[in-house]
């Protein structure tokens, strides 16, 4: 059974803090209304390449404390600080995390040698597994096929949210590995994906379009191509629409709508303008309602 999970999204105050019971709202919405499978905490959706080593964890304990038992979780530990990641990933693990993923270490055009010790270094005292997360649009950084069997030379290295549009890599790195975990990262290329073998998706249009999502995972599965099409289609329009109107406050925006307070983005995020209120009311309008 292929598994839907939000990369959950933060809600800030206007001052930057965090908005706890907004983070709660959009947490139980996704566990009571959209149904995923799981939740990614943690991610670039939750901007945590914009937070405090204090907000990191304010954010990981509010999670685990909605979310209890109800749905999996995978929080994303990985910091350009290795011993904030190494911290992080034995604080979520005491948390109750079944699953850490980190992004690969970005901005100093790391060696593999030195990557390869990153992570390594990340999951060597921690009773926990690992998924990578690999990024290379955001981080600049790209590993090869080979580069991923040196990595999965660790056992507790299990896994890749896979965040890339290279379907080739994605094919050799599915046939290469039947066993480990692979998840796809990419909303609007969730099809091929799946068409590849993808165990299944993390992404932060699932947030509001989870069961778009679920039910073209389930038209693949039936082998009804057709209607995981189409289902795809009617995806891509509410994601271009979300792109256009500035995809992170947008989906927030949207939220507002569906009657979860999801605060705003935190600086230098965009901040809403009545532009954007107006887009994420037609795009709820359009896509959602
Ligand atoms: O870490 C995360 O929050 C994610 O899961 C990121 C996810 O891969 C998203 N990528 C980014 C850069 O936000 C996608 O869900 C993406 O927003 C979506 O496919 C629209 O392009």
């Amino acid at each position: 059974m292929k598994k839907l999970y939000s990369a959950l999204m933060t809600a800030f105050n206007d001052d930057g803090s965090i908005n706890e019971a907004g983070t709660r709202e959009m947490i139980r919405y996704n566990i009571d209304v959209n149904k995923v499978d799981g939740l990614y905490v943690g991610g670039s959706t939750g901007e945590n390449f914009n937070m405090s080593h204090e907000q990191k964890e304010q954010v990981f304990k509010i999670a685990i404390d909605e979310a209890k038992n109800d749905v999996d979780l995978i929080a994303q530990v990985g910091s350009l600080d290795l011993n904030e990641a190494k911290y992080l990933a034995k604080f979520v693990t005491d948390l109750g995390y079944p699953h850490i993923s980190a992004v690969t270490p970005f901005y100093y055009n790391y060696t593999f040698e030195q990557i390869k010790d990153y992570y390594n270094e990340i999951v060597k005292d921690v009773d926990n597994e690992l998924i990578i997360y690999s990024i290379p649009a955001l981080t600049g950084v790209s590993l090869s096929l080979d580069q991923f069997d040196e990595l999965f030379e660790n056992p507790k290295i299990i896994g890749i949210k896979y965040t890339n549009a290279d379907f080739f890599l994605l094919e050799r790195v599915r046939n290469r590995f039947p066993d480990k975990l692979i998840l796809s990262g990419f909303d609007e290329m969730l099809l091929p994906a799946l068409a590849l073998g993808v165990d299944g998706a993390i992404g932060s249009t699932y947030n509001l379009n989870a069961k778009r999502a679920k039910a073209e995972m389930n038209a693949f599965d039936a082998g009804d191509i057709d209607k995981a099409r189409q289902l795809q289609k009617d995806s891509n329009d509410l994601i271009s629409a979300l792109i256009a109107n500035d995809i992170y406050p947008s989906i927030k925006l949207v939220f507002k709508e569906l009657g979860v307070n999801a605060g705003v983005t935190k600086k230098p995020m965009a901040q809403p303008t009545p532009e954007m209120i107006a887009g994420a009311k037609k795009i709820y309008n359009d896509y959602l309602k």
